[in-house]
Formats: structure tokens, sequence, C-alpha cells
């Protein structure tokens, strides 16, 4: 069956805080097996699983040191068979991360490497000369502080874009490729059904003499040469009948079309970080709706003739979409729901998204566990600010928001054991439990929407088209097919807004029906007055 995941519904679970299933206060495989059927009730279609291989944790599971062995917190490679084979009894397929543009510094690959410039692993890595007073060059690393650490026995640095624990691998060496492929091929063979490829756009790196200019990531965002790799991993992924997905920062929308492209593409489809838009002082920022919209729109068109968009609002990387860009609302939780899930794309759900899970209140430093965030503030702090500052500067935007444990019950219903990170403290409020006995509740929302999308193919396939483009709170727009026409309408403001629909989706000789509305009582007529965060979707007879 080509293209299954055309119009499936992905859902991204975070295995340390969604279930933990032998109260050890850390989330784990049979955790998930457990929540199995509260997934199927949802109606996804797919799991993406964050890494679960062994790691000594610095990046919670991006720093690999054995890329086929299961960190044994999350269990075992027979709990992660059983989880498979579980999922597809129920029609769920299930997705790994596949984390190559660095393993862990823990990794034998790297402890060889680093035993001499003899070894035979030494150009599975980066080195070059250097001194403990001069790095090879000044580029900094996406988690502060130089790209560069020094190894005083062999005087020479290791390349990470990440953190030191990271070091990256050395993609130009066909021999680390070949190791990298065939573990991969060991992965589809164990019977996955793909990879969302981490950090893909950073494996190949300009030469070190590159002079940076105004871009910071620009030695290594998407640089020329990739495609020699992406086309070599293209291959394995071809023979397989399995979806890619690449997180790939810099690859613009417009090389985002050759990149997905059905024909010639190297994967299936992209996440883009670039809709994140931001708006305020750092501390105070929140997301700007104008920039979110405008961006998701430019992907939208770009991908329109030949690409596919991977679609998402939550991320265990960012903070919870309905405290940046809601207002912490059951209404705005799914009025922005229905923006993003009926656009051109797969839509991913992450965990707790589907009950308007919110960011975290925190009051003290003792509450984060990114090592980023953690590093973040003390940077803060040496910069003079009190400790209050430099923790409301840093928890802003901080990983950690997203990270707090899943929400199955009243008291929590995740562990009865201390969690590895403490709940959120609205658990009584927003859970799993409540809603699923609320009609009018999220994640009841979310079924119907699933469900919705998956009814007429125009969802899938149509064509987009942004209305009211220039509105600073309201994000409209159509899908249309051969067969049919839609019209989402969502406020994402908490403020009324009147408005003045298009004429032709109004037109009197035509009759609209009202598919789906997040308020009570929703008409459709030229002039209309849209609640807070109020969402309506129409179809066109
Ligand atoms: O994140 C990748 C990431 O943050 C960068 O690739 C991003 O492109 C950059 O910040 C530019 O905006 C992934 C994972 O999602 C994250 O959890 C990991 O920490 C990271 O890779 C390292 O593996
Ligand atoms: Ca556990």
């Amino acid at each position: 069956m080509a293209n299954w995941w055309k119009n499936a519904v992905g859902y991204q679970i975070y295995p340390r805080s969604f279930m933990d299933s032998n109260d050890d206060g850390i989330g784990d495989l049979k955790g998930i097996q457990a929540k199995i059927p509260y997934l199927k009730e949802l109606g996804i279609d797919f799991i993406w699983l964050n890494p679960i291989y062994q790691s000594p944790n610095v990046d919670n599971g991006y720093d690999i040191s054995d890329y086929q062995a299961i960190n044994p917190e999350f269990g075992t490679l027979e709990d992660l068979k059983e989880l498979i084979q579980l999922a597809h009894d129920n029609q769920i397929k299930l997705i790994m991360d596949l984390v190559i543009n660095h393993t862990s510094d823990q990794h034998p690959w790297f402890l060889e490497s680093k035993k001499s410039k003899e070894n035979p692993y030494r150009d599975y890595y980066l080195w070059a000369d250097a001194s403990p007073e001069k790095m090879p060059n000044n580029w900094q690393s996406f988690f502060g502080g130089s790209t560069w650490t020094y190894d005083s026995s062999t005087k020479q640095a290791y390349f990470h874009v990440f953190a030191k624990e990271q070091p990256d691998l050395n993609w130009k060496n066909p021999a680390m490729r070949k190791d990298i492929y065939q573990m991969i091929r060991w992965w589809l063979d164990f019977g996955i059904d793909g990879f969302r490829l981490d950090a893909i756009s950073h494996i190949q790196k300009q030469p070190w003499d590159f002079k940076i200019t105004d871009n910071p990531w620009a030695p290594f965002m998407n640089v020329a040469g990739i495609e020699t790799y992406m086309a070599e991993l293209k291959e394995i992924f071809r023979s397989y009948n399995i979806m890619t997905v690449g997180e790939a920062s810099g690859v613009s929308s417009k090389s985002a079309a050759l990149w997905t492209d059905p024909e010639d593409g190297y994967i299936d489809m992209i996440f883009e970080l670039e809709h994140q838009v931001r708006t305020g002082e750092p501390g105070y920022e929140i997301g700007s709706l104008p920039g979110f919209k405008k961006v998701l729109s430019r992907w939208q068109k770009d991908l329109q003739p030949n690409g596919w968009n991977a679609l998402y609002i939550d991320n265990h990387d960012n903070p919870r979409s309905n405290s940046i860009f809601g207002n912490e609302t059951n209404e705005s939780a799914t009025a922005l729901a229905t923006a993003y899930l009926l656009l051109r794309g797969t839509p991913f759900i992450y965990q707790g998204q589907e009950l308007g899970m919110t960011n975290f209140p925190f009051e003290s430093i003792d509450e984060l566990r990114t090592t980023e965030s953690l590093q973040t503030y003390h940077d803060w702090l040496n910069k003079g600010l009190s400790q209050n500052e430099a923790l409301r500067l840093t928890t802003r935007w901080t990983r950690d928001h997203s990270r707090t444990p899943m929400h199955w019950t009243e008291l929590g219903g995740f562990s009865t054991n201390q969690p590895w990170m403490k709940l959120n403290t609205n658990t009584d409020k927003i859970n799993v439990a409540i809603q699923q006995a609320n009609p009018a509740s999220p994640f009841n929302y979310y079924k119907k929407l699933i469900t919705l999308r998956k009814s007429l193919p125009v969802f899938t396939s149509g064509s987009y088209q942004i209305a009211l483009a220039k509105h600073p709170s309201v994000w409209a727009y159509t899908r249309k097919d051969e067969t049919n026409e839609v019209f989402v309408l969502t406020n994402l403001s908490e403020k009324e807004q009147t408005i003045t629909l298009p004429n032709y989706w109004t037109n009197p000789n035509d009759s609209f029906e009202v598919l789906l509305t997040n308020y009570p009582n929703t008409t459709w007529q030229k002039k209309l007055i849209l609640r807070p965060y109020e969402a309506i979707v129409v179809k066109k007879h």
C-alpha cells in the first residue's frame, strides 16, 4: 500500500513521561503497552517514540551509547517487540527516533576514537588540531559554548553542535556511514514502520575556515554536499514500506519541496522549525500569531505542488502551545487543534496536547531537568541577575514545560512513586479520566477532529488557500479538491472578533453545512462575531 502515511495521524510519545508501569518514577515501554487502548480510542494511526536507546541521558536519550540496545529504564528489546505487535494488532504503526548526527561520548566508537590519532575509529568523528587556548574556529554550539572540546592527550579538539557529550559523526567517512546504514537496516528488519530523523540537516559541515556572517548556525545547516548522504539514506528507506520524517531546520520551504518530492525526495515529510515565532522581550515573550500563520501558510503553498508537510504545534522541545498561543482554556486548545490539524500534511499530536495540557508554573530551579536550561540559568546568574529573574528568563521558553508527566487521573496516575520530574499542578482539572467522561472536553473534540479529517479526502489532498490573510487574530483558510470545498475559520485570540467573510464563502446560492465547532450555537453568515478562540469548520454544497 503506497503512502499509507498521507492520511494518517501521528502521536508523539515522550517515553520518560508517558506511563510508568513498574513504579520507579520513569515512564517505560510496558506503560505504553498499557495505553494502546487509549490511543486507539483517540483514533491515531502511528506512534513516534522519542529515543529509547541505551544512553547516559545527558540529553534524555539523544546521546546514544548503543543504537541496538534499549535503555533498561524503559525495558527490553522484548518489551519493544511486544509493543510493536500490540500496536500492529490495533492497526497502529510505530516509528522510532533516528539520531545519526552524533552519538554519546560513551559510545564505543567514540571511546576508541579518543584513544589515539591512529585508531581505526578516529575518523568516525570530527577532530582538528587545537590548543587549550585556541580552538579550530569560533563556532558556537546550539546548547551554548564552543562547538569544540579539547582533548589534551592527542592535542586535538572534537566537534559537537549540541552538548560536549554528543560528538558529531564524520559523514565524510564511508566506513562510518556503512556502520550507520547497517544499523538502520537492522531496525527496519526488526519491524518498525519508519523513522523520525533527528537534526538531520546538520550532518554536513562547512570547512573549518568558513566565515560566519549573519547566521551563527550557517556552518552546519543544510550545507551543500548533504545531498550525497541523503540520497544514500533514501536508497535504504525506499526499499521498505515505511515513513520517514526529517527534523530539518535550515531547509527552506522551497528546498523542502525537493526533499519531500514523491518521486525524487529523500524523505516523506519534514518538520519545519520556523513557526514558533516569538514576540516580546526575552523572558516575557509569547507566540506571535501573525508570524505563526504566515510561516505555516508559506509552507502550505511551497509544498503544495509536490512536497509534503509534517504538521505539529507541540513537541518535546517547545513549551505547550495552549500556553504560548492559547490562554490555557479548552477553547484555545481546541481552536489551535482545528487550525493546524486540517492543513495539508501529516498531523502529529504530542502527548497531553489532546487534553490542552499547559506550561508548568516553575518556582524553583530544582524543578527543571534539561541540561540546556540549567546552563542558561547559570549564564543569567553569572551576568548578575537575581535568582528570580534568571528563573523567569529561563523558564518562559524551556523544553521542560512539555516534558512533565502525562495526566491520566485527577492525581496524575503516571506513577505511584515520585516521578523523575514533577507533574503539573493542574492534574485535577486537566486529565484523561475527566475528559473521556465529558463530551465537551478537548480529548473528545480531538476525537471528532481526527474522524472529520479522515472522513473527507479533501483534508488530505485538497489545496490550501488562505483568507483574511492580514487579520492579526483570525486564521481562515479553504481546502478544496474536485469534489469538496471546506472553510476552516479560527479566532486565535481571547477577544471577540467581528469579521466579514469573503462573498465566495457565503454565496446565497450555495448551502453550507457546519461540520465542527468548539462552541454551541454557531451561525454561519457574512458578518460574524467570533467568540474567544472560536473554531468553525464548514462545508459548501
Ligand atoms: O533537536 C534539534 C535541535 O534543537 C536543532 O537541530 C535545531 O535545529 C536548532 O536548535 C535550530 O533551531 C533535536 C531533538 O528534538 C532535541 O530534543 C535534541 O536535544 C537535539 O536534536 C539533539 O539530538
Ligand atoms: Ca518505569
